[in-house]
């Protein structure tokens, strides 16, 4: 090995050795190799990596397969929805995710910190929402079971960075999610000839919006957009914005609070159960137990009923907020 190597690639060595999954090596190596300097002396040097690299590439895909069962990418949804922290490495995902959750996923300046997804409950109001942060998308190397993870979930926060070029890291993952047949839903309109695609609720958010000062650059980065993007500026250093985003994640998930009231007594409003927007009375009454779906002959609803305490039927639909007595 050489040894006039400049410091940032004697520095991206170290990170590749001390790797321990396929993936991590693939990217760390990949940036050992971008940070040789390209001449004569390191061409052996340069081409021995390179060869590394394609092995290992190879090999990659076999390794998900022997490691599907206990995976780290496949994390049980917990709470009112999966909510997936996704983009390119360094934006904030992290740090987002740590400052909205009670996971403490590490926040560093380098980039490639993150190499497995972590969850976190982030509290909204009365519910609980599940937040994982995920390892940056890159389009070296993707980790198919990240792209899993994120089919899987209820709604992809997209992380850019509004002070590192913000339009070319959200075309490019955009761009790299629909290679991966993951689509925005409210791009759907545009996908209908096509099969086998994904469809999940996307919102951006431009992080590092820490103060009044960059909110000109944040104007700047939505009139460069071509699209209507779903746009969200936010700081997770100053928690610019943040009580914003917890109500727009949960208006994007798309779900209603409902509480259950026993006769004669008055409801837990500590405690709701949590459904899906357009759920009805027998919906609620099957989360609530199943004897109540069989048995259900009428409910008494307080808050989207005509009036309080409406007797409703089986088909009444619920909205957030509501009160609901079950009759059997
Ligand atoms: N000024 C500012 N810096 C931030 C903000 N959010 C994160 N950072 C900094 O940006 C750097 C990267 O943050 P991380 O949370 O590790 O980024 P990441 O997207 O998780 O990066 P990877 O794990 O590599 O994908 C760290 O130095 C953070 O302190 C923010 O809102 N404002
Ligand atoms: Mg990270």
């Amino acid at each position: 090995m050489p040894t006039n190597l400049p410091p940032e690639a004697v520095e991206a060595e170290q990170r590749y050795r001390a790797a321990k999954s396929v993936a991590e090596k693939i990217v760390c190596l990949e940036e050992f190799i971008s940070t040789i300097p390209k001449h004569k002396g390191t061409d052996k040097l340069r081409a021995d990596l390179r060869r590394r690299l394609s092995k290992l590439k190879s090999a990659a895909p076999s390794q998900k397969r022997t490691s599907r069962q206990d995976s780290a990418f496949r994390i049980d949804k917990e709470g009112a929805g999966q909510v997936v922290v996704v983009g390119p490495t360094n934006v904030g995902k992290s740090a987002l995710v740590a400052t909205l959750t009670n996971a403490t996923p590490e926040v560093a300046d380098s980039p490639f910190t993150t190499w497995r997804p972590t969850p976190g409950m982030m509290p909204v109001e009365n519910i609980q929402i599940q937040l994982v942060d995920t390892p940056p998308l890159n389009r070296d190397y993707v980790e198919p079971e990240l792209l899993d993870l994120i089919r899987r979930s209820d709604l992809i926060l997209l992380v850019v960075d509004l002070r590192a070029d913000p339009v070319q890291q959200l075309e490019d993952t955009i761009a790299l999610l629909q290679e991966h047949r993951i689509v925005p839903r409210h791009l759907k309109d545009r996908y209908i000839e096509q099969r086998h695609l994904t469809f999940v609720p996307l919102l951006v958010l431009v992080n590092k919006n820490d103060d009044e000062d960059s909110d000109e650059d944040f104007e700047i980065f939505r009139e460069l957009l071509e699209d209507d993007w779903p746009l969200l500026p936010v700081s997770a250093t100053t928690n610019r914005n943040l009580e914003r985003l917890k109500q727009v994640v949960f208006e994007r998930l798309e779900i209603i609070r409902v509480y259950s009231k026993p006769p004669g007594k008055d409801p837990d409003l500590s405690a709701p159960f949590v459904l899906e927007k357009g759920s009805t009375v027998a919906d609620f009454a099957g989360k609530v137990h199943q004897d109540f779906l069989e048995k259900l002959t009428a409910a008494r609803v307080w808050g989207s009923a005509v009036y309080d305490g409406q007797m409703v039927g089986r088909d009444h639909v619920l909205h957030d907020g509501d009160v609901v007595e079950l009759r059997i």
